[in-house]
């Protein structure tokens, strides 16, 4: 096998754009015939982890199990995507530790709340604004950003990279780190 595994952790606020760059990235992996897989919080919340809430407690449950299956992923030689809001620093370190050093790739979605907010692509936002939704990232649940991650992407004074723009950056990381 020509393709080493590794997992690629993205974390932001709901909004935050983490599905959008999540695909494309996938999108430019198998343009250069590199094999991925996208696992994504909201999408495995369907299935896999439909007995998990918001709360704390759950969350780190979410987190936890898609960590487990994005090393069993790594560990087959594909390059998994996880994109979840994972929120609390310690669940994201537990994951980061349950692989070889080198192959947790932390991506830190570093787009200010008020931008995801005025997106609100689902109307989740209005939603916990108005008390509908209770516990909503950002709003009166806790973010706490990554302190030292492999990854920043960010709104670059006012103008925002597209978000094949943010692919190719961890495309580039990828490539330098010699997965690619
Ligand atoms: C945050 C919530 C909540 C609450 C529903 N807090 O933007 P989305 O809609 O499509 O993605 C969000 C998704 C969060 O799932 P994750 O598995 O990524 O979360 S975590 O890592 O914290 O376990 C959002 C929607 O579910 N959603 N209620 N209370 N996001």
């Amino acid at each position: 096998l020509k393709q080493k595994g590794c997992v690629i952790w993205i974390t932001g606020l709901s909004g935050s754009g983490k599905s959008t760059v999540a695909c494309a990235l996938g999108g430019s992996l198998y343009r250069r015939g590199k094999l991925s897989y996208v696992l994504d919080g909201d999408n495995v919340r369907h299935g896999l982890n439909r007995d998990l809430s918001f709360k704390a407690e759950d969350r780190a449950e979410n987190i936890r199990r898609i960590g487990e299956v994005a090393k069993l992923f790594s560990d087959a030689g594909v390059i998994c995507i996880a994109s979840l809001i994972s929120p609390y620093r310690k669940d994201r370190d537990a994951c980061r530790a349950m692989l070889p050093a080198g192959d947790f790739i932390e991506v830190f979605m570093d787009v200010p709340l008020q931008v995801c907010e005025a997106r609100d692509p689902k109307g989740l936002y209005k939603l916990a604004r108005a008390g509908k939704i209770k516990g909503f990232t950002g709003i009166d649940d806790p973010y706490e950003p990554p302190l030292n991650c492999e990854i920043v992407l960010t709104h670059k004074g006012g103008a925002c990279p597209s978000p094949c723009e943010m692919a190719e950056e961890v495309v580039s990381y990828l490539e330098d780190q010699g997965f690619l």
